[in-house]
């Protein structure tokens, strides 16, 4: 018994010839966008991939199987629906026995990637360790599953409505290797710098394709977290951003928001508060990232081509 897996036409056969495939997480499509920006960036994202020279795969469970790559259609529907779940490692087996449709965040999408066969996936940011952890003990199972699963995960670091610093001493723990691209810095999602030193760092795509391989070499499990800053002129500074975030934070308190719903409820009152401009950053962001995992699939799969 396999898993229920159903590519799009082309994908299956795009990934035994050693193509470079990008995927692609559905949850910021149906939790951290509104419709129909959701969509329209999807969409946008996906031709990002395609006009650098790799192949789109966006995943999400529909109908009991895991899609790996979505076609227009797929998309949009979920897209519009209403009472998608978010699927995290915990919750993906649940959601395909039980018939519902599901977004992967970005630990189910990593369960998607190595399932398939995918080394490179694109994504805004990532989840980490809640501000308040220490009581809530709310620690995305983002982090773990990075420890486990084979992806190389380009994001734009992770936003300050979580504690970076516990984020960056967990991945750490868990030994994941968090490698900031181009900068000495770990960035903050909206800006380009937390202040934070990272743990390491990669100047071009092919440096990171070579440490994907050499992990693979050596035989150590889990992927590697590239961490790439917004471009500059689509930043919100920590400055700006900062304020807003706080007010996010404080209302999830008063409103007793708690477990999977904490990300999504600050993600939706972050947009509420600054309007059109956060949703502008994030839309940079995530084509920027798409391009860089473009970059890096590529370079693996010359690396790997037998
Ligand atoms: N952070 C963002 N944007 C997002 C998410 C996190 O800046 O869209 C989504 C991703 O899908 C991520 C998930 O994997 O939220 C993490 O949720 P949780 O903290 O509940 O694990
Ligand atoms: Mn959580």
């Amino acid at each position: 018994m396999t898993a229920p897996l159903a590519f799009a036409p082309g994908l299956l056969e795009a990934l035994r010839d050693g193509a470079p495939v990008v995927a692609l997480e559905s949850t910021i499509i149906t939790h951290g966008m509104p419709f129909p920006q959701n969509v329209d960036t999807a969409r946008a994202v996906e031709a990002e991939v395609r006009a650098s020279g790799a192949i789109p795969a966006t995943t999400a469970v529909m109908d009991g199987r895991i899609l790996i790559g979505l076609t227009d259609g797929d998309l949009d529907r979920l897209g519009r629906a209403e009472h998608v779940r978010k699927l995290s490692r915990a919750d993906i087996a649940h959601c395909l026995a039980m018939g519902e449709m599901g977004a992967t965040t970005v630990a189910a999408t990593m369960i998607c990637c190595r399932l398939a066969g995918i080394s490179v996936f694109a994504t805004g940011g990532i989840g980490g360790v809640h501000r308040g952890a220490e009581t809530s003990f709310d620690v995305s199972a983002d982090l773990h599953e990075l420890a486990q699963s084979p992806v190389t995960v380009v994001a734009a670091g992770a936003k300050a409505i979580l504690d970076l610093p516990k984020t960056l001493e967990l991945l750490e723990t868990l030994g994941v290797p968090v490698i900031a691209f181009g900068q000495d810095t770990f960035p903050a999602f909206w800006a380009r710098s937390s202040g934070l030193p990272a743990p390491m760092r990669a100047d071009t795509s092919a440096q990171i394709a070579q440490a994907h391989v050499m992990r693979a070499r050596l035989g150590l499990p889990g992927g590697q977290l590239i961490a790439n800053p917004i471009p500059q002129e689509a930043e919100i500074p920590l400055s700006e951003i900062g304020p807003v975030i706080e007010a996010a934070l404080a209302e999830a308190q008063t409103q007793g928001i708690a477990a999977k719903s904490v990300t999504p409820f600050l993600l939706d009152r972050i947009f509420a508060l600054t309007g059109g401009r956060s949703l502008d950053a994030n839309i940079a962001l995530v084509l920027n990232n798409a391009r860089l995992a473009a970059d890096i699939a590529k370079d693996i799969a010359a690396l790997t081509k037998v």
